[in-house]
């Protein structure tokens, strides 16, 4: 096999390998995919002021979150079912990452997660109709070690994901929730034509009324600092400080969810100003190298998370690829703030941007 240089690399050779359902499960957006291709284009439109006749020639990547010492400022995003990709699922995943935010629906039990992990692991929650299974989660994270909890708030229903729909997907056989009680999931593996189990599942399972109360009572559950995911503006974002959030993750869920939602990284100066340093903002969606990270540091990002990139990785190569698209993204970090003239994370600020 030919060196894979960029993570559009490893994402042709992933598609190359996956079954055309898996890879339209993972590679799909909701609706007419507007939002999906916003947050690339979105990044695509920020050009960088470079600076010159500086110092550069010691550059450091290493960041600090919640506590934490980090070597870059990449984790990877909670994306579920691991194993759709990979027999190792997670476990090979967190072995690779800095920092990994497992997902509810994470294909490998939790503890299996933290006994391979080389970083800090946070859980993601989905609001569940059964709230036991919420607060059974928050004791597993605890009990494991997990370092926080993200809550994603953006999901009262899975999008209408028209390629799942196409393709009446559901997921096989073999490959469970494995941190989820077996008949919470059930009808994950029914596929019926025309409609995508996981919508259904969604319909069934999720609690649409989630709201701050929800999150204050979660938050007053758990010693973990909370952060909340899906926030898109400033409202959202001052909500949810103001009901125990510890951060937010500026977030449309990949494109996934309500189409025609702003690009993340479009949303993402908005959110930071309203947070304003009270706690930390993360990014995900559309981040492809190493100089949209840069980017998004740049409007006001603690660090980013990767999803379908980590999981293009771990689809060609298992724990190696995932290391390697890591690798490459942190490479590229690097050279950005080299060639821009901002040797530490510290050195970014909207100055870097054309168009701040
Ligand atoms: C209740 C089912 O976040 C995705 C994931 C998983 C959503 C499944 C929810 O596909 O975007």
């Amino acid at each position: 096999m030919d060196a894979l240089l960029t993570v559009a690399e490893y994402e042709a050779a992933a598609r190359d390998r996956l079954p055309a359902g898996i890879w339209d499960y993972i590679a799909g957006g909701s609706g007419q995919e507007r939002t999906l291709a916003a947050n690339l284009d979105a990044f695509a439109r920020l050009a960088l002021r470079p600076r010159c006749l500086v110092d550069v020639s010691r550059p450091d990547l290493s960041t600090e979150l919640l506590g934490v010492r980090l070597r870059t400022p990449v984790g990877v995003a909670p994306v579920a079912y691991h194993r759709l990709v990979h027999p190792e699922g997670e476990v090979a995943t967190a072995r690779a990452a800095g920092f990994l935010v497992v997902s509810a629906f994470a294909s490998r039990t939790l503890e299996e997660i933290a006994a391979a992990a080389a970083g800090p692991l946070w859980l993601q929650l989905y609001w569940f109709r059964r709230r036991e299974v919420v607060a059974g989660l928050v004791r597993r994270a605890e009990a494991a070690g997990y370092r926080a909890l993200v809550l994603t708030v953006d999901t009262p229903r899975v999008g209408r994901r028209l390629r799942e729909a196409r393709r009446g997907f559901a997921i096989p056989a073999g490959i469970v929730a494995a941190n989820v009680d077996a008949a919470v999931m059930a009808r994950t593996h029914e596929a019926v034509d025309g409609e995508s189990a996981l919508v259904r599942h969604s319909r069934e399972q999720l609690d649409p009324s989630l709201g701050p109360a929800d999150l204050a009572w979660l938050c007053a559950q758990t010693d973990l600092p909370v952060l909340v995911k899906g926030v898109l503006t400033a409202e959202d974002a001052e909500l949810a400080l103001a009901h125990g959030a510890a951060g937010v993750v500026v977030s449309n869920h990949g494109g996934r969810q309500l189409d025609g939602a702003v690009a993340s990284v479009d949303a993402l100066a908005e959110v930071a100003a309203a947070v304003a340093g009270r706690g930390p903002v993360l990014l995900d969606g559309g981040v492809r190298t190493g100089t949209d990270v840069l980017r998004a540091l740049a409007l006001g990002a603690s660090a980013v998370l990767v999803g379908r990139p980590a999981l293009w990785g771990l689809a060609v190569d298992g724990e190696p690829g995932a290391r390697a698209v890591l690798d490459v993204i942190a490479a590229e970090l690097e050279d950005a703030m080299v060639l821009s003239g901002r040797p530490r994370l510290s050195d970014v600020d909207p100055s870097l941007l054309a168009r701040p």
